[in-house]
């Protein structure tokens, strides 16, 4: 009997101390904050200051623990920031990677320590595609055709292409898509093609290597993987007495406020929007990644293309 009732007291201990350690454990829970870590790709763009803006304002919107690491365009970089991440335990890792090469192994790591990865905005190529849980970001390819489709509609003629970052899925996806277009109007070619980084400093600088090239003349139309880029060229065009958007026609891609203003002046004739606030829909589903909740392998952001007839009423709307 003595026996029986000790063991009923330590039963209902037993229960009690389960009910108290739940309760902590829904206390801690409630409190604990979700741990990101997100490693950026720069600065190097308005389009990226955007991102960023986008991201750090959804984090601390949801009152998120963030950890956000600028890479300053450099793989290595990304790499250590990943690395460190791992080491720290976060909850889950986004990131928008540099290139899309490269990363295997360090996924590998985050995959062995049981922490999901998002990837936002630039993809990778990897073999193993459990490597990362889903992948938000824009139809680069498309984009590229939509940039084509711009083109034919403004030339027939010479094209010069300002490329993004080597090695970057946009830079890839863009060209990509726009050489699709081309294919079908033997008429239009590319005859000067080098990158310029996304950003507006080495885009101008490359276009004034561009106007001194011999067959300078026969330019009908830049075609520039950003829109940073083709700011920069506007000003190395305007320098060399060139009228851009006119003399040289000018098709970009991101649909930055400096674009649209550029198209109010008649310096640049088309912008295809690649939309940056990606924030909320991150957070959605690093929240869902967290919670090991399935998710979307693949989320596609929507997006229009925009010329100057449109320019000036759409400024005022602009986010970004
Ligand atoms: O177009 C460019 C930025 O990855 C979509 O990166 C992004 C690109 C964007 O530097 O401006």
């Amino acid at each position: 009997m003595k026996n029986i009732n000790v063991l009923n007291r330590s039963i209902s201990l037993i229960g009690l101390s389960a009910v108290l350690a739940g309760t902590v454990a829904a206390t801690f829970a409630a409190d604990k904050k979700l741990v990101v870590g997100f490693s950026q790709v720069g600065a190097e763009s308005g389009w990226r200051t955007a991102n960023t803006d986008s991201i750090k304002a959804e984090a601390a919107k949801r009152g998120i623990d963030l950890r956000f690491s600028d890479a300053q365009q450099k793989e290595e970089n990304q790499i250590k920031a990943i690395r460190s991440f791992i080491a720290e335990g976060v909850d889950v890792i986004a990131f928008s990677p540099v290139v899309e090469t490269g990363f295997e192994p360090v996924l590998q790591e985050a995959k062995k320590a049981g922490i999901p990865v998002v990837l936002s905005d630039r993809a990778v190529k990897v073999s193993d595609p459990s490597l990362y849980v889903s992948f938000l970001g824009s139809d680069f390819i498309e984009e590229g055709r939509r940039a084509g489709n711009a083109a034919v509609k403004l030339t027939d003629g010479n094209i010069a292409e300002l490329v993004g970052t080597v090695g970057s899925a946009p830079a890839i996806d863009r060209k990509k898509g726009f050489e699709e277009v081309l294919a079908t109007h033997p008429d239009m070619k590319i005859i000067m093609s080098q990158s310029g980084d996304f950003t507006r400093a080495k885009g101008k600088e490359v276009m004034e290597a561009f106007l001194k090239a011999p067959n300078a003349k026969d330019i009908n139309l830049l075609f520039a993987h950003n829109d940073d880029m083709a700011l920069g060229a506007i000003q190395a065009m305007e320098e060399a007495g060139i009228k851009p958007g006119v003399d040289i026609k000018i098709v970009s891609i991101d649909g930055v406020r400096g674009a649209f203003e550029a198209m109010k002046e008649g310096k640049l004739n088309v912008t295809v929007e690649c939309n940056p606030l990606l924030g909320p829909q991150l957070f959605d589903l690093i929240e869902a990644a967290a919670a090991k909740k399935e998710v979307p392998k693949r989320v596609v952001t929507q997006e229009g293309v925009y010329d100057q007839s449109q320019a000036a009423a759409e400024l005022p709307k602009r986010q970004y």
